[in-house]
């Protein structure tokens, strides 16, 4: 609950916020995408022992993989400074999320519609915490498309949380969605 906004007037406000999402739905892209800064990112190539429980079904490409986190900072209007963080994306990293979370605004949990149930437990992390999210679903080419209205129901969201359409690879789409989730945290009122 260590909010690092600042509404004094001032000074620019800075919020943190959580990039979460199931492994290669395109955390790593959008923290890339957007920052005005070179992310940091820890990569290593994905291991025999990590490639056994990794589901590479439809990530093939997917050569790297992130196991710490990814960071970056982008600027908004009005001096509003955002410093992302990427969270480790498969489960056998999950004991950092919680010093993660720390002080965060709120997160975009990306999703990829071929593979839904990847975004699952990211969606139940913050549900469970009360902290705002919005799903930003990040449009891949070979990805059937489907209704905001389509993607409520097979998420299982509550009406209140936004659902944005992305690609990731953009950054003036990446920062729309930042926009949305800084604007919904805002409305809501609550910290992770
Ligand atoms: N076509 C397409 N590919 C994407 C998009 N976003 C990410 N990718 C690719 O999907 C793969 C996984 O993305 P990455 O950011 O590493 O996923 P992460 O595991 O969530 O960090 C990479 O090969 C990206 O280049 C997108 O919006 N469209
Ligand atoms: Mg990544």
């Amino acid at each position: 609950m260590t909010n690092s906004a600042r509404s004094d007037g001032a000074a620019p406000a800075a919020y943190k916020i959580l990039v979460a999402g199931g492994f290669g739905v395109g955390k790593t892209t959008l923290v890339g995408s957007v920052s005005e800064i070179r992310p940091l990112s820890t990569e290593e190539d994905l291991s025999e022992a990590g490639a056994a429980v990794d589901d590479l079904r439809a990530i093939e490409a997917k050569r790297r993989t992130t196991v710490a986190m990814d960071f970056g900072r982008i600027t908004l209007g009005g001096g509003v400074v955002l410093y992302l963080f990427g969270t480790p994306g498969q489960e056998r990293f999950w004991f950092m999320w919680e010093q993660l979370a720390r002080g965060a605004v709120g997160a975009v949990v990306l999703v990829d519609t071929r593979r839904l149930t990847a975004s699952f437990a990211s969606i139940d992390y913050f549900e469970q915490r009360s902290a705002p999210f919005v799903i930003a679903v990040n449009q891949f080419e070979d990805a059937a498309s489907y209704t905001e209205d389509e993607i409520r129901v097979a998420l299982d969201l509550d009406p209140h949380v936004p659902v944005v359409l992305c690609d990731a690879r953009r950054p003036d789409s990446a920062r729309t969605v930042l926009v949305a989730l800084i604007d919904h945290a805002l409305r809501v009122g609550e910290s992770v």
